[in-house]
Parts: C-alpha cells; sequence; structure tokens
C-alpha cells in the first residue's frame, strides 16, 4: 500500500503556528512588490477565494482584511526535513516530492505498527505532536490514486482508496485532477468527450497514442488502475568531481601532479561533508587538440580522505602514454556508500591500515579549518604558487555563455525564485529570474557553458514545491556588467 501525505497550506501553517496573532486570519505568504504573486493562503482566505500564484492585488481585492507575510524559507526548510525523518520512523522507503510532499510505501510494515489506516494515523499524529502542524494522506494500492486521496478531504484529511474501489474513482474522477493534465491536453480531452478518467477506457492504446504521445499510453494503463512506478527512495549521488581548464596547455609532469593533489582534496572534502565513502576513482584528461580520455579504477576498501583518492588518481595518471600537452585535468569519485553504510571488518587489518587513519583524522581537522577560515589558509606543502595560478586563472578563463530559459508549470511564486537563486548563487551562475504576467517564469543564466547546463537542468526537475511541466531555452547575448544572481519584480 502507498501512503501520499501533503501538509496543509504548508508556509502560511508555519507562520499561523509561530505567531499566534494569524490564528484564524486570511494569511498569505507573499514578497512585498506591487508585481507579487501568493506563494499559498491559509484556508481562511482561500474562502475568499484566494490562491498559490494569484497577484497579490488581486488578493488584496477580494479580501480587505488580508494579512501579508514574507515567506520565511529557512524555516519551512527545517521543518521539511523533520517532516522527512518523521516519515522514515515507519518505513525506509519515503520518496520527497516536495518541501511538504512525500509518498512512502508501508507495504509490509503492517506487523511492527499495525493496519495501514492506524500507520497512516499514527503519522498524521506523529506530525502534529512534534512539528503543531496538520497534514492530509492519501492511501491507496498505486501512486497516483495515493496523491489524489490526499487532497479528497484537506484539510486534516485522510482518505483511503481500497482495490475494489478503484473502478468507481477511475469512473468518476475529472481528467484535469489526473497528474501530468494540463489545460493544451484537457482542450483535445474535451474534443473527444473525455472528462473522466473513466472516459478513457472506450479508446485503445493506439490512438491515445497517437492523440497525446508517450502520456497516451500511461493514461491507458491509469484508467485501467495501472501504475507501476512505484516509492523511490531519494537516490545517493552517484558520482562527485573536480576538473579545470587550465590557464595554459602544460605538458609538465609535476604541474599535472599538483593540480590533481588539489582536485583529489577538493573532491575529498566534498565526499566527507556528504559523509560518503567512495569505491573508485578516475580522472579525465583533455588534450590541447581538444581528444579526451577517462580513467578508472576500483579502490580496495571504502575510502574518504584526500590522500588515498590523491594516490589512485595519480597512479592512474602516471600509466598514461603522453605526448599531447594537457588543457583539462579531472579527479572524480563514484560507488559511494554512505559512512553508516556498514562495512565488513577484516580480522587482520591490511597493511597501511593506520595510516589511512590517521589521513582521515589530518583530513577532517583540515576540513574544520577550511570551514571557519576559508579555502586558502590551508594548503597541500608540494602545492607550488604557480600551480595555484594555474588553477585560479584556469577558473577565470572558461568562456561566458547566456541562456534565457522560460520555465512553465506551478513555478510561481516566491519559493521557486528564491530557491532558483540560491541554487545559481551556489552554481556561480550570474543572471536573474523574474515572473512573467502568463503564469510562467523567465530566468537568464549566465556563467561558463557548464554551469549555465547545470541551472537548465535545474530548473528541468525543478525545485521542491514546483511542477515544472516545460523549460524552453534560447541563447542571447551576454548580460554587460552582470557579475551576480538576482530576483525581478
Ligand atoms: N508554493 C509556492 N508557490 C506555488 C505553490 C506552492 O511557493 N505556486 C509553496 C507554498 C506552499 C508549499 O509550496 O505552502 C506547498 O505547496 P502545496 O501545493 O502543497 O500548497 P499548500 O501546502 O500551501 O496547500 P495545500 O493544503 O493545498 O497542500
Ligand atoms: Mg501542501
Amino acid at each position: 500500500m502507498i501512503l501520499h501525505l501533503d501538509m496543509d497550506a504548508f508556509f502560511a501553517a508555519v507562520e499561523q503556528r509561530d505567531n499566534p496573532a494569524l490564528k484564524n486570519r486570511p494569511v498569505v505568504i507573499c514578497g512585498n512588490s506591487p508585481r507579487a504573486v501568493v506563494s499559498t493562503a491559509s484556508y481562511e482566505a482561500r474562502q475568499f477565494g484566494i490562491h498559490s500564484a494569484m497577484p497579490l492585488f488581486q488578493a488584496r481585492q477580494r479580501c480587505d482584511h488580508l494579512v501579508v507575510v514574507p515567506a520565511h524559507m529557512e524555516k519551512y526548510a527545517g521543518d521539511s526535513k523533520k517532516l522527512m525523518a518523521i516519515i522514515s520512523q515507519f518505513t525506509p522507503l519515503v520518496e520527497p516530492v516536495s518541501i511538504d510532499e512525500a509518498y512512502a510505501d508501508v507495504t509490509g510494515c503492517e506487523n511492527l505498527f499495525g493496519p495501514v489506516l492506524v500507520i497512516a494515523k499514527k503519522i498524521k499524529q506523529a506530525v502534529f505532536n512534534e512539528l503543531s502542524l496538520t497534514c492530509s494522506i492519501g492511501i491507496a494500492p498505486v501512486k497516483f490514486l495515493a496523491k489524489i486521496a490526499s487532497d479528497m478531504n484537506k484539510p486534516d484529511g485522510l482518505t483511503h482508496i481500497s482495490r475494489e474501489q478503484m473502478p468507481q474513482v477511475i469512473k468518476n474522477l475529472p481528467i484535469q485532477k489526473v497528474p501530468g493534465v494540463g489545460s493544451q491536453a484537457m482542450t483535445r480531452m474535451a474534443a473527444l468527450n473525455i472528462h473522466t478518467l473513466g472516459d478513457i477506457l472506450r479508446f485503445d492504446a493506439n490512438l491515445l497514442s497517437r492523440k497525446f504521445g508517450k502520456f497516451g499510453i500511461r493514461l491507458f494503463e491509469l484508467c485501467r488502475g495501472i501504475d507501476d512506478t512505484g516509492v523511490q527512495p531519494r537516490a545517493l549521488r552517484k558520482s562527485i568531481s573536480s576538473e579545470t581548464t587550465l590557464a595554459a596547455d602544460i605538458s609538465d609532469f609535476d604541474a599535472a601532479k599538483d593540480i590533481l593533489l588539489a582536485q583529489a582534496g577538493q573532491v575529498g572534502r566534498d565526499l566527507r561533508k556528504k559523509n560518503l565513502v567512495c569505491r573508485s576513482v578516475s580522472i579525465k584528461v583533455k588534450f590541447s587538440d581538444f581528444t579526451q580520455i577517462t580513467r578508472t579504477q576500483k579502490t580496495q576498501d571504502r575510502i574518504c580522505s584526500s590522500e588515498a583518492i590523491f594516490e589512485h588518481a595519480l597512479s592512474l595518471f602516471k600509466r598514461l602514454v603522453l605526448k599531447k600537452k594537457i588543457r583539462l585535468l579531472g579527479v572524480g569519485v563514484s560507488h559511494l556508500q554512505s559512512t553508516d553504510a556498514p562495512v565488513q571488518m577484516e580480522l587482520i587489518q591490511p597493511a597501511g591500515h593506520r595510516t589511512k587513519k590517521n589521513w582521515e583524522s589530518v583530513d577532517r581537522a583540515v576540513d574544520s579549518i577550511f570551514d571557519k577560515f576559508g579555502r586558502d589558509m590551508v594548503t597541500p606543502a608540494v602545492l607550488k604558487p604557480s600551480t595555484a595560478k594555474l588553477l585560479k586563472k584556469g577558473d577565470k578563463m572558461t568562456q561566458t555563455t547566456c541562456v534565457k530559459a522560460l520555465v512553465s508549470g506551478k513555478v510561481q511564486g516566491v519559493f521557486f525564485r528564491m530557491e532558483t537563486r540560491k541554487a545559481a548563487r551556489k552554481a556561480g551562475v550570474a543572471g536573474y529570474v523574474r515572473n512573467l504576467a502568463d503564469g510562467s517564469v523567465e530566468a537568464v543564466f549566465q556563467g561558463s557553458p557548464q554551469q549555465v547546463d547545470q541551472m537548465v537542468q535545474w530548473c528541468r526537475n525543478g525545485p521542491p514545491a514546483a511542477r515544472v511541466d516545460q523549460v524552453a531555452t534560447q541563447k542571447i547575448s551576454a548580460l554587460p556588467g552582470c557579475d551576480s544572481f538576482e530576483i525581478r519584480h
């Protein structure tokens, strides 16, 4: 059985919880500019017809005593983290889908916590006890119906669709409630006289695929209650890497070695910060003629020390026959595991075990100095200033690209813009993000092609709480004098 949990009026409920003066009042979470749109509305405000993505001026027209509260994202992110931890106490199969929403597969958990309805009630109680917030839960044998069920009795709802009830629910389910059915699909469906999911049963797979492409096949399955997507716990990151296009092409072995050392340090720090260890190390080398090679080797045991990563990278590098100058160098690690994952202990510790442990403690000490005082405070003794120069200049040499992305879907609201700015700043990308009048969002990203690609991909995946339907991109000329990432109104 699959359970879908969604918090009620999440941002607004958090504000009402933390400020008793807001209780039982029509509250919207919103920025303060004249073009601001509502992130969410408390259930009291919804009685006036106010909803997410509505321009603030319209919301004010509908309710003259509306209370407008600015967003406090860190607070919501903190509650979201606690929420996911609560659900994980009942099953390891938890798939967070947005800041206030998750699927959980509770199949097989009945022996521990009781029947599925009891589990859902226990989760609701735990959420209320620990966060003083209410949520709505839907239970169904398949994922898409669990999500639909959680929305059926909001707020503070609990809805169970049993296998026997599925055909009846599907027969009457308004087609616009089916995830993925947007306004364009709706128009085409109306032309075919499709108003409920059950209406799709009249059509064969060929016709549906002709009319709606891949989504047509999904509809063919959904109307028969088939949805084998399953709950997918958030996948662990697959790899971490650091690569640098050098300021000038090099052929000197020692210079290359120093660069690998600096990169192994960076990768090791990232790995340890995320409490991960790796089982393989790779290097990437791009030559002056733009040809490139990668080489990978498995490590004997799980490593996270920069020294061990460097040793592996160097041994891979030494095996290369270098006939051309080097333009780019990179070190990466993969086959990642959490440091908490169980390890098969060996009875006799292999030679070098103590040294490895010692290096790991040196690394952790250096990491904490980095965190406190910044990256230039500690450098491996062999890293000569000349190498540092090569690396720093290399970063600046990368060419700049500027791309405009038009993002449509459920993306308006302060949350999307703030999260995009956060991600862009983290990626070191300049540009801006703003809401457009038609309900879509315009973002301009300026940086290296790799950084810009990363941000476009980020938009496609969408930040938590957004539902991105489409991202259209267009290369534009660079924004002069733009060196940070801003939210525009
Ligand atoms: N959000 C946003 N912009 C939007 C939609 C949502 O910033 N266009 C934010 C505010 C919401 C949160 O995401 O509180 C969760 O989104 P939901 O769609 O789950 O909406 P709510 O939790 O606010 O209300 P509901 O009770 O309908 O789930
Ligand atoms: Mg919600």
